[in-house]
């Protein structure tokens, strides 16, 4: 005879209204979150205000988006027949095959019909007295669910300036991360585009293929580095597919989670000729690896100096007019502390006679007028503009819902100052709510890929624990949490990060407090901290005992 649990959390199992686990966002987290929690046998709703599973790769729906870590290593690991099954067809995929991929994952795990679309999750107020979380919606919905978890998204709250006079304008106008589904042709037309972050950069050559006349409006350059994609080659897949495990683990125990071939010698350490020799070698080979050149580069102003120099001579040597080179080479600030860009011709688009850069780092944008814009006193007309304007990154997908914990305090009110959490996983305050990716985590420095499955893993696998032990409620410590706040904030420093006026550090929204969100400690030895944390009873969190919950026998 032995005893078990109940496998439900929620006490009202008879309501469709009561759910043991509300899942905020149907991307590549709220998927996997959905499929283990199936496991589990937690009674799990999905909400998504999407329309279709896919988060990132259902909105980025732009020319030329595609992702910058390598297929092979940016997919799912946790089914070893879905790694095998799926080919990609290139080295680094685009937005339409990395959407089918998570819609199959959608289809081959059932995952669907659990999952309520276009519907934004509004409200979420913690009840102490039920120790639920009462959840609203954007349709009406309402619903109590012992957990809640915000797979949000770092990258999902678009973000565009309040420049006046948008309204007036009368042309098309399109933001890269809210992307229209049917196609968009630019044939013929004269285009504007704001911004030049990782989201421009793969934009315009696609863009500038197309346009009549392309004009980019530029505040700050980035650094670029080329991504030599190409087609997926049958050796290349086998080799990957043949070792997957062994790969996927080292991948796992790795600083970025991305197998980078890191080269662990300082930029300092080796003779001008050779530091040359490497970094020529990295931008032949192409993508991020480029800063994995030597291993100060993050940390080490001169070290970072020769990468950056670099990268700004073959700027130099690609882009033809030496005036439009000079606006492209970026000066002020290190390189890789903004999220360093991958391109595919970025900067041999500067070349072609339909594309002018336009400087208005000292002109800002003054208006959008009806027909186009003015900046430094002068106009421009325009069919369309494209805002390649970015996102309120990590928090703003968070701080859209209004999410209340104990004693009804709201979670803007306690991150007013700056996100505070416990591992980048919970905050003091908002028991049993957990966040996939969330800040305080290595989350954006890293192939998501496998920071999401390790968030989703240490979740539901904690919930397992929280069940087995008859337990009903867990929340940081606030000492534990103001501890791994202070060294978040200690790693960032020991970095020239902070330096940069990034969203990383939420500089690019005005008001928001600037401090350096994501944890640069190494997504290996963060995963090391979250597991002996676990493997210690939670150490650093309160967990309570079940209230009144039912325990049933079994044979
Ligand atoms: P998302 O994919 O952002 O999904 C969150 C979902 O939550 C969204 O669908 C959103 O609609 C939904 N949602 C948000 N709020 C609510 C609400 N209140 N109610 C209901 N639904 C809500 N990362 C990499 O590691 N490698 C890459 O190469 C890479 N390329 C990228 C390219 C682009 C263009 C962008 C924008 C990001 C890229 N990223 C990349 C980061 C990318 O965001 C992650 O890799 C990953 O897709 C995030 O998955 P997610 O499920 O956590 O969040
Ligand atoms: O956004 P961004 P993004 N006037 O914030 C400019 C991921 N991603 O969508 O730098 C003029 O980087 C702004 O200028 P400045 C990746 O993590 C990955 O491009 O603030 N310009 C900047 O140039 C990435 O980092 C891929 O001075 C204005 C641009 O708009 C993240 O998503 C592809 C302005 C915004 O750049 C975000 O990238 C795409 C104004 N008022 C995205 N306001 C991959 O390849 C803003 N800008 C994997």
């Amino acid at each position: 005879m032995s005893s078990q649990v109940s496998s439900s959390f929620n006490r009202d199992q008879s309501s469709p209204s009561a759910v043991d686990v509300v899942v905020v966002g149907a991307g590549f987290s709220g998927l996997y979150l959905l499929h283990k929690l199936r496991a589990l046998g937690m009674r799990t709703r999905v909400f998504e205000g999407a329309s279709d599973v896919g988060g990132t790769w259902y909105w980025n729906r732009y020319p030329g988006a595609r992702c910058d870590v390598e297929s092979m290593q940016y997919s799912y690991s946790f089914s070893d027949d879905l790694q095998q099954e799926w080919r990609w067809s290139e080295r680094f995929s685009a937005q339409p095959e990395i959407l089918r991929y998570a819609e199959h994952v959608a289809d081959r795990f059932d995952l669907r019909r659990d999952i309520q679309f276009d519907t934004l999750v509004t409200t979420a107020h913690f009840d102490e007295e039920s120790r639920c979380w009462n959840i609203e919606t954007n349709r009406g919905d309402r619903v109590s669910a012992s957990f809640l978890i915000m797979a949000t998204g770092c990258l999902s709250s678009t973000r565009l300036p309040d420049f006046k006079g948008l309204e007036k304008f009368s042309g098309k106008t399109y933001h890269t991360g809210n992307w229209p589904h049917e196609e968009v042709d630019f044939s013929g037309q004269r285009v504007g585009v704001i911004g030049t972050g990782s989201s421009a950069i793969q934009a315009i050559p696609v863009i500038a293929e197309q346009a009549a006349q392309l004009t980019v409006f530029q505040r700050t350059p980035n650094y670029s580095i080329p991504s030599r994609n190409d087609a997926m080659t049958p050796d290349y897949e086998l080799q990957w597919k043949s070792d997957y495990a062994a790969l996927r683990a080292e991948a796992r125990k790795s600083r970025n989670g991305v197998l980078t071939n890191p080269n662990d010698v300082s930029a300092l350490a080796v003779p001008d000729a050779e530091r040359q020799r490497v970094y020529e070698a990295r931008w032949e080979v192409g993508g991020t690896y480029f800063m994995s050149a030597f291993n100060d580069l993050a940390t080490n102003q001169q070290s970072n100096d020769t990468a950056a120099a670099f990268v700004r001579d073959k700027i130099r040597s690609i882009v033809r007019d030496p005036e439009v080179a000079e606006l492209l080479a970026a000066k002020d600030y290190p390189i890789g502390t903004k999220r360093i860009c991958v391109d595919t011709n970025y900067f041999e688009t500067f070349n072609r006679d339909n594309v002018t850069l336009v400087d208005v780092r000292d002109a800002p944008i003054e208006e959008i007028t009806e027909t186009g814009l003015v900046t430094g006193g002068r106009s421009f007309a325009f069919d369309a503009i494209v805002f390649a304007t970015g996102f309120d990154a990590m928090t703003g997908a968070l701080l859209k819902v209004d999410i209340q914990g104990r004693g009804g305090l709201a979670l803007a009110e306690k991150w007013h100052a700056g996100p505070r959490t416990y591992l980048g996983l919970m905050s003091e305050g908002f028991p049993n709510m957990f966040m996939i990716t969330g800040p305080g985590s290595p989350s954006v420095l890293s192939n998501m890929m496998v920071s999401i499955q390790q968030h989703v893993d240490w979740v539901v696998d904690g919930l397992a624990y929280l069940r087995a032990g008859n337990l009903d409620t867990i929340e940081p410590m606030r000492e534990a949490e103001d501890n791994w706040v202070e060294h978040v904030n200690d790693v960032a420093h020991q970095t020239l990060f902070p330096q940069a006026n990034s969203w990383y550090m939420g500089a690019n929204i005005p008001g928001k407090p600037r401090l350096f969100m994501p944890y640069i400690g190494g997504v290996g030895t963060y995963r090391e901290t979250c597991d002996e944390i676990a493997a210690n009873g939670y150490k650093g969190f309160y967990l309570e005992a079940a209230k009144q919950r039912e325990v049933t026998a079994a044979e």
